[in-house]
């Protein structure tokens, strides 16, 4: 058994757009648990804190402004395998080239945007997990 939990974020475009039941529903398809929701809107220190990997980077700004722009759903999922199985569910960062089939790749599209607008977050490790989780739902 890999028990594990991960962090998903549903961001705001994917609120904006009335997408969380649709992410929910294919989170909750594929068999994995709900273990904890809330909805919330992000401050500037909790979202460096959990993107402080891309501080520096090009679009660590407009990212940054993007979380906080609305609500978002932070949800903490639960499954065998869940943190790999999450990101294949949304699929690749860039919305164009993700495939059809994931959430980003059948829901999403760019936007022109200097930030990527890709409807979710989740976490990419065990340790990413644990660290995020830690952030959003102390
Ligand atoms: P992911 O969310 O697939 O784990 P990431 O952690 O590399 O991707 O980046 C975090 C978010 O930042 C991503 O969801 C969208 C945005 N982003 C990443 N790379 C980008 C780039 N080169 N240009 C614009 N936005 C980017
Ligand atoms: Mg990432």
């Amino acid at each position: 058994m890999t028990l594990e939990r991960t962090l998903i974020l549903v961001k705001p475009d994917g609120v904006r757009r009335g997408l969380v039941g649709e992410i929910i529903r294919r989170i909750e398809a594929k068999g994995y648990q709900i273990y904890a929701l809330k909805m919330m809107t992000a401050d500037r220190e909790l979202l460096t804190a959990h993107y402080a990997e891309h501080e520096g980077k090009p679009f660590f700004e407009p990212l940054v402004e993007f979380m906080m722009s609305g609500p978002i759903v932070a949800i903490v999922a639960e499954g065998n395998r869940v943190i790999e199985g999450f990101r294949k569910l949304a699929g690749a960062t860039d919305p164009t080239v993700a495939e059809p089939g994931t959430i980003r790749g059948d829901l999403a599209r760019d936007q022109g945007t200097k930030v990527v607008q890709n409807l979710v977050h989740g976490s990419d490790s065990p340790e990413s997990a644990l660290r995020e989780i830690g952030i959003f739902f102390n």
